[in-house]
């Protein structure tokens, strides 16, 4: 007997980095979402599974591409876009990103918990979320430490660690006006991992905010058909940066975290590769956009079979130069 109707009925997602002109992409079967990144790429289409995300790209345009088994319905709802099929969900929200990060997350996530009530896809494995001037303001009043805060307060109760979703926190480069909420929703819950190299965020100590971040280092979907969901992930180690503003030397750490990361993860589902591959997709945030060609060139020397993005973004913390995040698969 063959398996493949079981097989067939789990969710499978496939992300790649691809040139062609987005009307194709669009029109291909499976399309679950295409992001555009930068002025290279188109700021609003009619079709809700497009978004544009206000990262400055470096190196060859591309889309990124989310692909799934089966038919995908797509539609728009007060503001919220959003797309669903073969199991797996994506919507993205935008709002006025105003003085008090706090304010807009904490609305972001209320609509993003809302969402997830009202869905057959209650489960968010991973979560981005892009906002301005992530770095500004001193001590508590920073931005990403209000953000944190809004967070926590939006989802309006404590996820239990086992619940956490895998996320990216960037910050835009140049104003844009506007906090952008988006993520991966399935009907199953996935397995939050943590980082035997890295404190739990959710357990950082208090100098690093009032709120500790709400995320997992990676979520590891239910099904096999799916890559391991990589959380943005810097130079820290314990709860402290390593290397600061050091490029290279930040770039080295990740990879070790990646790894440590990847092998907690093939304690759970061995078939996964032992090291970032032909079967990983990485994106990279980095802070100075000068240092855009130093990141590309060493992801290609370190990483030659991993396709890539590199993006100029903010990552939380004002020592740290880079962060990676990805699938793996
Ligand atoms: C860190 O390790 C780096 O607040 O959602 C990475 C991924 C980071 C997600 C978030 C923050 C977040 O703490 C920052």
């Amino acid at each position: 007997m063959s398996v493949l109707p079981l097989a067939a009925a789990a969710p499978a997602l496939r992300v790649d980095y691809r040139p062609a002109p987005l009307e194709a992409l669009l029109a291909e079967p499976g399309t679950l979402a295409v992001f555009g990144f930068g002025d290279a790429a188109p700021a609003v289409h009619p079709d809700p599974r497009y978004l544009h995300v206000a990262l400055p790209a470096y190196g060859p345009p591309a889309f990124e591409c989310w692909t799934v088994a089966g038919p995908v319905a797509s539609g728009r709802h007060d503001g919220l876009a959003w797309s669903r099929g073969g199991g797996l969900a994506f919507a993205a929200l935008a709002l006025p990103d105003t003085a008090d990060a706090a304010a807009v997350a904490a609305t972001a996530y209320a609509r993003l918990q809302a969402w997830l009530a009202a869905s057959d896809t209650p489960h968010a494995l991973r979560i981005w979320n892009y906002l301005d001037a992530i770095t500004a303001g001193d001590g508590d009043a920073e931005r990403y430490r209000r953000f944190c805060v809004g967070r926590a307060q939006g989802i309006g109760r404590a996820l239990a660690p086992a619940e956490l979703p895998a996320a990216t926190a960037i910050g835009h480069p140049q104003p844009s006006g506007r906090f952008q909420l988006y993520w991966l929703a399935a009907a199953q819950p996935g397995t939050a991992l943590e980082n035997p190299r890295q404190v739990a965020a959710w357990r950082y100590p208090r100098q690093y905010g009032p709120q500790p971040p709400g995320f997992a280092r990676a979520q590891l979907p239910a099904s096999p058909g799916m890559p391991l969901l990589l959380s943005g992930t810097a130079a820290v180690v314990g709860h402290a940066s390593h290397h600061p503003h050091s490029v290279p030397a930040q770039l080295e750490e990740i990879l070790a975290n990646l790894d440590s990361l990847i092998a907690a993860a093939r304690r759970l589902r061995p078939a996964l590769a032992e090291r970032p591959g032909p079967g990983t997709r990485l994106k990279a945030y980095v802070r100075d956009p000068q240092a855009l060609p130093e990141v590309a060139a060493w992801l290609q020397a370190h990483l030659p079979e991993v396709p890539a993005l590199v993006l100029h973004g903010h990552v939380c913390r004002r020592e740290l130069a880079v962060e990676l995040d990805g699938v793996h698969a």
